[in-house]
């Protein structure tokens, strides 16, 4: 048994979600906060039998798109009534960053 964990864009989940139930696969979604950008993205738990990993693979592939975003890093040090000078910076999310951990006792009761 595996738990595949994949963290992917909020307007992707939807679709990934449908997509899975579809197929017969178990998921949990939490609301998750990127340490980078602190924007809201989407965590998936997937717990699932090891030959059938790959296909959930494939369906987040199909289903999660890398997106550009552009940020303004902030100068370091800014004195009062300065503007932020600082020149937007091309950032690429995801697709999805995905996660394959061994379970070692899975329980239903
Ligand atoms: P964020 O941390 O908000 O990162 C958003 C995007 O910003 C990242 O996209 C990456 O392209 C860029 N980025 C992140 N840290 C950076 C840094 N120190 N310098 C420059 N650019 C940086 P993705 O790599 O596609 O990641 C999308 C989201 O997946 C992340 O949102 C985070 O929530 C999660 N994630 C990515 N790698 C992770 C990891 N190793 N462990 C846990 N969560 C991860």
């Amino acid at each position: 048994m595996k738990l595949v964990l994949t963290i992917v864009n909020h307007d992707d989940s939807r679709a990934l979600l449908d997509a899975l139930m579809k197929q017969g696969f178990q998921a949990t979604v939490i609301s998750t906060t990127g340490g980078f950008l602190r924007e809201g993205n989407a965590t998936l738990f997937i717990g699932v039998e090891d030959e059938r990993v790959e296909r959930v693979m494939q369906i987040i592939h199909e289903c999660c798109h890398t997106r550009t975003r552009f940020i303004s890093p902030l100068p370091p040090l800014m004195e009062p009534g300065e503007l932020p000078a600082g020149t937007p910076v091309e950032v690429q999310v995801g697709g999805a960053t995905t996660l394959v951990l061994d379970v070692e006792r899975w329980e239903k009761y």
